[in-house]
């Protein structure tokens, strides 16, 4: 392995992702800005070029709605091949952007941005700590309910069609929601991608949130999809704990997050399935998924510690190959290529190793670390990769994939 030589490359995938003040995830299939992909490849800039990261988080917040939601995509200029685009989304501001947010992890990543650069990076953090103070707020009040994280949309999760998502999804109607084309089946082998009946229940649940014109309060009353995310839940606790860790730093008040981190605790007691393993919960049911799958080992990342949790990891580990599969590959929903119902996604090996490094789980950790490593030098800068072979699908010279090799695996 030419470690450089991976290196410049993936260098090379940030620059040319760059649209100017902002990556698009990969050309083609993804061409706007992403909430969470725009965090991790600010990250990645940071090892080379910091001002880059900087500029990375500032046109994401550009598209700060004015009660504090970051939405999972920002419409920075006009772009084809994506659907559904901002004439679906239909929200009245400039720039134009999604109605729904994703994970946040900018408080953890900018944090990391700011130690790669302790001088300039003040005044940046000045600049940004209250829209993300405004952005937790935003998600404290009206997304946690007993101390859990709720999304309204699959996509919001970031792990779009998760077995997590099937039950509270068949309770969706989706037969009423009119012709559309996607565009996504273009660019992506339909096999690998969510499928059409997944794809009508998503678009029914935009339209039903459109109608009410994004009111947080008549979705969370009224929406046809609620569920508490064990992704989303553990996220949203390390990034109030970074976020905590900056106030400090700035010498700002912590008393309003340092209550929010002890909601979020004792909701991810809630999240805890007993079969053995942090479960998302249908709120609507209050049923669990049943699907272990790795949003469930971002607990050590929320800074929580399990045995059991560790044995069930190990085990996951003993039969796949390059790290953490989307779904248990003993479940019979099981499926290696099918986007986040089997295939390895780096982003979250990144998240699971960090997390149980710092929890003490050293020799995991390394391991982890290097079979990522592996897996990118071996297969290249795709989008996702099968656990069972780790051969490569989705979209290739991926941002974040590249941000995580420079930043953590390489
Ligand atoms: C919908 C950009 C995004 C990621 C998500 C991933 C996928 C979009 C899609 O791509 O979602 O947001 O159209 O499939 O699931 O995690 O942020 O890379």
């Amino acid at each position: 392995m030419d470690a450089d030589k991976i290196d410049r490359q993936a260098r090379r995938i940030l620059r040319g992702n760059d649209r100017g003040g902002y990556t698009v995830p990969t050309a083609g299939l993804y061409p706007y800005q992403w909430n969470w992909d725009s965090c991790f490849a600010a990250w990645g800039f940071s090892t080379f070029d910091v001002k880059r990261a900087w500029f990375e988080i500032h046109t994401l917040f550009t598209g700060q709605w004015d009660n504090g939601m970051v939405p999972h995509i920002i419409f920075h200029k006009r772009a084809d091949g994506y659907f559904p685009g901002p004439d679906v989304w239909q929200v009245d501001r400039v720039p134009h952007t999604s109605g729904i947010t994703q994970p946040p992890v900018a408080a953890t990543l900018i944090r990391s941005v700011y130690d790669a650069d302790k001088h300039y990076g003040r005044v940046h953090m000045e600049l940004i700590y209250g829209r993300l103070v405004a952005w937790h707020r935003w998600f404290m009040k009206n997304r946690v309910e007993e101390g859990m994280a709720a999304i309204t949309h699959p996509w919001e999760s970031g792990r779009d069609n998760a077995a997590d998502w099937d039950a509270a999804l068949e309770n969706v109607d989706g037969s009423n929601v009119g012709d559309y084309t996607r565009c996504d089946t273009l660019h992506v082998d339909a096999a690998m991608r969510p499928s059409k009946a997944d794809y009508d229940r998503y678009l029914a649940i935009v339209q039903f949130s459109r109608g009410v014109e994004w009111d947080d309060a008549e979705i969370a009353a009224n929406g046809p999809f609620r569920v508490a995310d064990v992704g989303m839940t553990f996220i949203l606790l390390r990034a109030c704990r970074d976020l905590l860790h900056i106030a400090a730093e700035l010498d700002h008040y912590t008393g309003e997050i340092e209550g929010w981190i002890k909601t979020l605790e004792a909701g991810v007691e809630r999240h805890w399935n007993p079969e053995g393993f942090y479960d998302s919960l249908d709120l609507r049911t209050g049923v669990f998924s049943g699907a272990p799958g790795s949003a469930s080992f971002l607990a050590w990342y929320a800074g929580m510690q399990s045995e059991d949790l560790l044995t069930l990891l190990t085990d996951i580990l003993d039969r796949t190959q390059f790290g953490i599969a989307s779904l248990d590959p003993r479940r019979q929903r099981f499926d290696a290529l099918r986007y986040w119902r089997g295939p390895i996604w780096p982003v979250v090996n990144a998240m699971i190793g960090l997390g149980l490094a710092e929890q003490g789980h050293t020799l995991l950790a390394a391991k982890l670390r290097r079979d990522t490593q592996r897996l990118i030098a071996e297969h290249g800068f795709y989008e996702y990769f099968s656990p069972l072979d780790g051969a490569p699908a989705g979209g290739s010279s991926f941002t974040w994939t590249a941000a995580i090799w420079l930043a953590w695996a390489g």
